[in-house]
């Protein structure tokens, strides 16, 4: 069918732009094509109840959230029965959110008019601001959030609650039920990586919430290098975008150097110890491309700043990594991923040298 022929479609929603895909004969779907067949206006002269909501997250750490706050980080949202709640929506990330609400069929206002489509469940794009309201006719805890389920467990969604409801006889103990809701988005997670290679073994391990980060590295060195040595940092991501991390550190090492592979870094500074053990404090800022710079000070006066770039991708299987510090210090590898759990790794470490292996992460 042709566009011009479709009926109750306008072409100047905001938002709702048909792609140019039409010039080919494609038809991309959209809300602005539906209209309900039967009026449904909501009660006129109830009190209306506006809300905004920006979809808000980031897609490197997997945090999805509503204006910056996951679900364990908001109250509820009072409303009240008999009036009409309006919800604009403007979604702020780079993906698209199917956001759900629970006990109410709402309508999506798409320039239909009195006859606009009823929907639990709308689609938001990027970028796209979509308006909803619905008259609050339904007692009880509703819950509203993106149906990805991935999405809706790291915290992204809101439950509105009616003002002055009855107890509800299937939930004897509301506040034990949305300690329990709120339990979802505070979950850590663990991940690991580790790699066994003919220069040593190296690898990482991070422990992470909505907001912390626990992280561990190590390398312990067989050739180039012969020794060990761990970095632990403890931070918090702060800021809507996420991209600031101050942390806390302690880091140890241990070497077979001799006494003249002394180590001077950038700022003349000698890290010449074979046995250090230092904490440190320092933050984390992820800058365009997702390169990552760290700016470190130990307790021992050393300040170090770091450049790194993981998991660039090079083709469907291959990634590769880039690291520079003002300690000299610098590593490029190339990893082949064979499965979701395994790759092959080849890597040149300034400290460790060349040497090539198996990775399994986790
Ligand atoms: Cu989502």
């Amino acid at each position: 069918m042709k566009m011009e022929e479709m009926p109750g479609m306008k072409m100047d929603m905001p938002g709702m732009n048909m792609s140019d895909s039409s010039t080919l004969g494609i038809v991309t779907l959209n809300y602005a094509m539906l209209k309900s067949p039967t009026k449904t206006t909501l009660p006129k002269n109830a009190p209306v109840k506006e809300l905004h909501f920006e979809l808000t997250g980031n897609m490197n750490r997997y945090v999805w959230s509503l204006d910056n706050k996951v679900v364990s980080e908001a109250d509820k949202i009072l409303i009240k029965k008999g009036e009409n709640v309006r919800i604009i929506l403007y979604n702020g990330s780079m993906m698209r959110h199917p956001m759900h609400l629970h006990g109410h069929d709402f309508r999506v206002l798409n320039g239909t008019k009195d006859y606009a489509p009823l929907k639990n469940i709308i689609d938001i794009m990027p970028m796209e601001t979509d308006t909803l309201e619905f008259n609050a006719n339904v007692d009880g805890d509703w819950f509203f959030h993106c149906h990805i389920l991935y999405h809706m467990m790291s915290g992204m969604g809101r439950v509105f609650t009616y003002q002055n409801q009855p107890p509800n006889p299937l939930i004897p103990n509301p506040n034990y039920a949305f300690r329990k809701l709120k339990a979802d988005d505070r979950r850590f997670h663990f991940m690991a990586e580790n790699d066994i290679a003919t220069n040593g073994n190296d690898g990482e391990a991070m422990y992470q919430s909505t907001r912390w980060s626990i992280g561990t590295e190590w390398r312990l060195g067989y050739h180039d290098m012969h020794g060990y040595e761990t970095e632990t940092h403890i931070g918090r991501y702060i800021g809507k975008m996420q991209w600031l991390m101050p942390f806390v550190g302690f880091d140890w090492r241990y070497r077979k150097m001799g006494i003249d592979e002394q180590e001077h870094n950038l700022f003349g500074q000698e890290n010449t110890k074979d046995n250090r053990a230092v904490v440190s404090i320092g933050v984390n800022y992820t800058l365009p491309m997702l390169v990552m710079f760290q700016t470190e000070i130990f307790n021992d006066g050393i300040v170090r700043l770091q450049l790194e770039r993981k998991d660039i991708p090079i083709s469907k299987r291959i990634r590769a990594s880039l690291m520079y510090n003002t300690d000299k210090e610098y590593m490029i590898d190339l990893k082949y991923i064979l499965g979701k759990n395994i790759g092959i790794r080849t890597h040149y470490d300034s400290d460790m040298g060349f040497g090539i292996g198996a990775t399994l992460n986790y």
